[in-house]
């Protein structure tokens, strides 16, 4: 056991997104975004299934409000759908008071409890209006446009009193999972079997550019109108896992975890720390990578006050041979469960993608720090699904012990980064509810809270709730 610890003024809790818990997906004025439309194409979400209902967080504000005080949650990040707020989308269309009633509520509801809001402006819900006029962030200048005016919306109605804001939750899914592998919404990918349109090789990184000067963008704005009189702070969510190399004797592997990071986090992180792209991305990509304006950069770079980082998992990297092909978007390597003699990383969980493996977090997070001169992190995700847990007994699911593992070793993993000096100030699990996990539906469960999506979406703590709390009880020293 480490004797580390963590500083007075750590905070942790949980976070969800709105299109993944709140259901009520016509109510109140909202519009579709993106993913009603995508999980209603065949063939898009595994089982079928969509947000439509998802927990029904919409009708159960106060329930869960008090679920996270019942847990002891010092944090809720949560996510606005922009297509409840101004239901079409763009700039001049209309703002829909309904929508944006429900977050202040929820905002109040929150402080009342003694909970502080953490809120996420996009988690890929896009107006499916925008989509269609002009293919959302594939088109920089409408986009950056609407994206501004939307900000605005929220800043102006919740801004006071929420002081943690997050611009987009992973750039990373949103321009590759959507514009090249199309697992995604909107579900763009070179592959004309899955989709009639989209360039794998091109449009990816046009998304990529297109959101961090969105980004950079609004936190300008942000720091020049509101900084000052709501008195917060504001930053975007990266996505990123740890690699390991699948030969560590060959300096190509070694060499390619570190191109694996970069193509994973630094296409986004190089930029807003250091002003342009990594030199390796430009390599493969050329002039594939668009380039920064004088303008655009001097709003990109600076544009973090803290580091985002979503975390869940490590994978073997081995590099690959060759010239890589037009639409990787990797790095030129492979992602592997085994290393060259056989060992695992780590065990199954539900998602093909997740093994566990806590050393990669201390490991990351160290990483990070070196990288972009140790800036303040807030983990704003982490956690695991467990392997077969749709189909377990409820008691057997509800002592999650898989997860419970995993809250242990991945918090005592942060502790001993931040024992090494990493700058890190928040920690939230993912997830508070059970709820729609994307193109896998509701197969993969993250919840510390058993949802009961055949009972009325009851919900039903497991026993991970209590080990989150009891660790951070633990380690959060109290002077
Ligand atoms: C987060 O993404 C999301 O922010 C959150 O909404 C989600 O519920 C949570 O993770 C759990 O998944 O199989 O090749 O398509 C985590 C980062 C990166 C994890 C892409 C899944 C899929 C790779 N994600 N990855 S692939």
């Amino acid at each position: 056991m480490t004797t580390a610890t963590l500083p007075p003024d750590f905070r942790w809790g949980f976070a969800t997104a709105s299109y993944q818990i709140e259901g009520a997906y016509n109510e109140d004025g909202r519009l579709p975004s993106i993913w009603d439309t995508f999980s209603k194409t065949p063939d898009k979400v595994e089982d079928g299934t969509n947000g439509d209902v998802a927990c029904d967080s919409y009708h159960r504000l106060e329930e869960d409000v008090a679920l996270l005080k019942s847990y002891g949650a010092q944090v809720y990040r949560f996510s606005i759908a922009w297509p409840r707020v101004i239901p079409l989308g763009g700039r001049n269309d209309p703002i829909n008071e309904k929508g944006l009633e429900y977050y202040s509520k929820l905002v109040d509801a929150l402080l009342a409890a003694g909970i502080e809001p953490v809120v996420t402006l996009y988690h890929w819900d896009l107006p499916d209006e925008l989509y269609r006029r002009y293919r959302g962030p594939l088109n920089k200048e409408e986009f950056v446009a609407d994206f501004t005016r939307y900000a605005r919306v929220v800043f102006d109605a919740l801004g006071p009193r929420v002081k943690k804001w997050i611009t987009f939750n992973e750039p990373w899914c949103i321009s590759v999972l959507g514009y090249n592998t199309g697992k995604h919404a909107p579900g763009r990918t070179s592959d004309r079997k899955l989709s009639p349109e989209g360039d794998g090789s091109r449009e990816p990184w046009i998304v990529g550019h297109t959101l961090l000067v969105a980004h950079g963008t609004v936190v300008d704005i942000y720091r020049r109108e509101y900084k000052e009189k709501h008195g917060g702070e504001i930053g975007i969510t990266l996505n990123g896992d740890w690699a390991e190399p699948w030969d560590p004797e060959d300096p190509r592997d070694i060499e390619a975890c570190t191109r694996k990071i970069e193509f994973a986090i630094s296409w986004f992180a190089d930029p807003i720390y250091h002003g342009k792209y990594p030199d390796s991305m430009r390599k493969q990509l050329g002039d594939r990578l668009p380039t920064f304006t004088d303008e655009e950069i001097a709003l990109v770079k600076g544009s973090n006050d803290f580091y985002g980082m979503n975390h869940y998992c490590a994978n073997y990297i081995r590099h690959r041979d060759g010239e890589p092909a037009e639409d990787d978007v990797a790095g030129n390597l492979d992602h592997l469960f085994e290393d060259k003699f056989g060992n695992s990383i780590g065990p199954e969980s539900n998602c093909p993608w997740l093994r566990p493996h806590a050393p990669g977090f201390r490991k990351l997070l160290k990483w990070l720090a070196d990288r972009y001169g140790n800036p303040k992190i807030y983990v704003t995700e982490n956690g695991t699904s467990v392997k077969g847990e749709n189909d377990m007994p409820l008691d057997q699911l509800l002592d999650d012990k898989f997860r419970q593992q995993y809250y242990r070793d991945y918090i005592g993993a942060l502790v001993e980064a931040a024992n090494e000096g990493v700058n890190v100030k928040m920690y939230l699990a993912w997830s508070l509810l059970d709820n729609f996990e994307w193109s896998e539906g509701y197969q993969s469960r993250f919840g510390v809270t058993f949802v009961d999506y055949k009972n009325g979406q009851k919900r039903i703590p497991k026993k991970s709730a209590s080990v989150v709390r009891e660790l951070f009880e633990k380690y959060i020293r109290k002077e």
